[in-house]
């Protein structure tokens, strides 16, 4: 039996916390007022919400992931994210910022961002990306990629995708993203997107990357956060 948690059972499960807790908060603001908590049926409520969030915090805990990125700072020295580089094109490098942000994040205290200006050359046809290297895979595996996405002014989807690239570095033998499932454009807050990918053989590196594609995305920008991968069955399972 397959007991695997996906993105949007855990999507499920983030939102029953957030109705659970807005219930705690709401009785605690009650007990504070009226006393409330001296009913028997009121504290046997309150027990139960207090349980199902703790399963649900232990059905997340559990959930292991072969790579993961936070974008959070290790040390006060380090100049970018840990294992992500952006695509830097010299001669449209005055249009284009890719920014570690302070300001915007969906957990802790940063995430990683490109804004294309409204300037930017209209004959380019260029796919801005921050990429990474994925970590401990294996060939035949089957694996999924989440992430937290956030845009403004966006005309075309964003996208993260993922490349399995033969030893030479001159095929891609699958390619996988999150476009069809998920066209998110336009301004919109914070949402989980995501997509399952297989290993194929020969696969000698795997990349991800996350990011949006000019000239179509002029004066729009997109942020990325808490990207994960985990691994969803082996060969032949
Ligand atoms: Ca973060």
């Amino acid at each position: 039996m397959d007991t695997s948690v996906t993105i949007s059972d855990i999507v499920v499960l983030q939102t029953l916390r957030q109705v659970l807790m807005m219930i705690v908060v709401t009785l605690c603001s009650l007990t504070h007022r009226r006393r409330i908590m001296e009913s028997r049926k009121l504290y046997f409520v309150f027990t139960i919400i207090i349980l199902m969030v703790a399963i649900i915090d232990g059905v997340e805990a559990q959930t292991t992931y072969i790579d993961s990125s936070n974008f959070e700072k290790v040390s006060a020295l380090q100049k970018s994210p840990t294992g992500w580089t952006p695509t830097e094109i010299p001669k449209t490098k005055d249009y284009v910022d890719f920014i570690w942000d302070e300001e915007t994040f969906y957990k802790d205290k940063m995430s990683i961002s490109i804004k294309i200006s409204k300037e930017h050359p209209e004959e380019e046809m260029i796919a801005y990306n921050w990429h990474t290297d994925i970590q401990d895979w294996e060939n035949g595996h089957t694996y999924e990629y989440s992430c937290w996405v956030k845009g403004e002014d966006l005309k075309e989807a964003i996208w993260v995708c993922v490349q399995c690239w033969n030893e030479e570095m001159t095929k891609i033998l699958k390619f996988t993203t999150t476009q069809h499932d998920y066209p998110l454009a336009g301004t919109f807050d914070w949402q989980q997107i995501g997509a399952v990918f297989t290993i194929p053989k020969d696969t000698h590196k795997v990349v991800l990357r996350a990011g949006i594609a000019a000239p179509g995305n002029n004066g729009g920008r997109v942020w990325y956060d808490e990207v994960h991968i985990r691994e969803i069955s082996e060969q032949g399972k």
